[in-house]
């Protein structure tokens, strides 16, 4: 592992950027922020002016080719996602991209196969949720093989609420996208056709929002999974999954930490947004990411798995239209990839180690 720091560029410091940069500043070790970008050049100046020694770039391409930027972690909108992993791949810069990788199936394509010629992966996609310690242990259950064969997996994934500009189609492609990945991973398997159904929605949605929406995926190999997405459910954050074996089943998220008992009553807190629920899960993650590329590596979900997960979710946004099964069009991954440590499984490792530095 190369000694000195990794320059990391933040680029689109909303509130997931601005959560990352406060995590790179203080709590990830081994990794230095150096560098912010926003459309919004004011938020990024302010944001550059909380923490000494990062500077405010105005284009995010220019980010991306500075020469005093190891890494670029990308927290933009999905829209312009394409460009900025395309000029990172260029320029041999590792980049952790947050879910969505692209918009549709084709510019994920694109992305693989860009990385493809680099010759190397650079590629992270943030999905946090497998490196969430509760979504690890269930996944290593499973793969003890103890349990039996993984036959069904039940999601439930709520939001308290969103604003009105987040449409129906968004809730496949930015919310559901991460059970997308969760299935595809706890089955080890590809996602064959996604149904997407809506009942009569809330009152508390936005006019013409379809919320909640239930998903059924068809795995390749035969298992099945159910999802409800529901994000302006007025309650909180919860994040539930069951996954159904041949000889039992594990339950996470059921939110049982700190249990009060007082007066007449009983009970927990509710998390209010993903921030709380899976702030450790993005600590690890983003430690992993910085650990990896320190070492010349590439962890977690790989450009393949964003676009597995795009090409499901575009095939669920023809689903929620029709209310037709669809079958996932996801090209040969052995033809993009071909043989090699592309063909590889991804190595997940989940460090248990994230130092406070403040
Ligand atoms: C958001 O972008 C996320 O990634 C959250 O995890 C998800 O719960 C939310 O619905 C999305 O909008």
């Amino acid at each position: 592992m190369n000694g000195s720091p990794l320059r990391v560029g933040v680029i689109g410091v909303g509130l997931m950027g601005a959560d990352h940069a406060e995590r790179l500043v203080h709590r990830i070790t081994g990794a230095d922020l150096v560098a912010v970008s926003d459309p919004d050049t004011g938020r990024a100046a302010a944001l550059a002016a909380r923490y000494p020694g990062v500077r405010a770039v105005a284009d995010p391409l220019a980010l991306i080719a500075d020469e005093g930027v190891d890494a670029v972690l990308i927290a933009s909108p999905g829209g312009v996602h394409e460009e900025q992993v395309l000029a990172c791949v260029e320029h041999g810069r590792p980049t952790l991209c947050e879910k969505p990788l692209t918009m549709d199936s084709a510019s994920s394509l694109r992305v693989v196969e860009a990385e493809r010629k680099a010759g190397r992966p650079l590629v992270q996609v943030g999905f946090m949720r497998r490196f969430d310690p509760e979504y690890a242990e269930l996944k290593r259950l499973l793969d003890t093989g103890d349990l039996g064969r993984i036959l069904l997996v039940h999601n439930v994934h709520r939001n308290r609420v969103v604003p009105d500009s987040f449409r129906s189609e968004m809730i496949v492609r930015d919310s559901l996208v991460h059970e997308v990945d969760v299935c595809r991973w706890l089955f080890d398997d590809e996602i064959e056709t996604i149904t997407v159904l809506a009942p009569k929605p809330t009152g508390l949605a936005a006019e013409g929002v379809l919320d909640p929406q239930v998903a059924i995926f068809q795995m390749t190999g035969g298992g099945m999974a159910t999802t409800e997405v529901f994000v302006n459910s007025q309650i909180g954050y919860e994040v539930r999954c069951e996954a159904v074996a041949e000889r039992g089943n594990v339950t996470i998220g059921l939110g049982q930490g700190v249990f009060v008992r007082q007066g007449n009553r009983y009970g927990g807190a509710i998390p209010d947004d993903f921030r709380d629920r899976f702030g450790r899960a993005y600590d690890l993650e983003v430690q992993a990411w910085v650990d990896a590329t320190r070492r010349g590596e590439v962890t977690g979900p790989t450009a393949w798995d964003g676009y597995a997960a795009t090409a499901v979710c575009t095939a669920g946004m023809e689903s929620l239209a029709t209310g037709r099964a669809v079958r996932v069009d996801l090209a040969n991954r052995a033809d993009v990839l071909g043989g090699g440590r592309w063909a590889a499984p991804a190595v997940l490792e989940t460090p248990d180690r994230y130092e406070g530095s403040s």
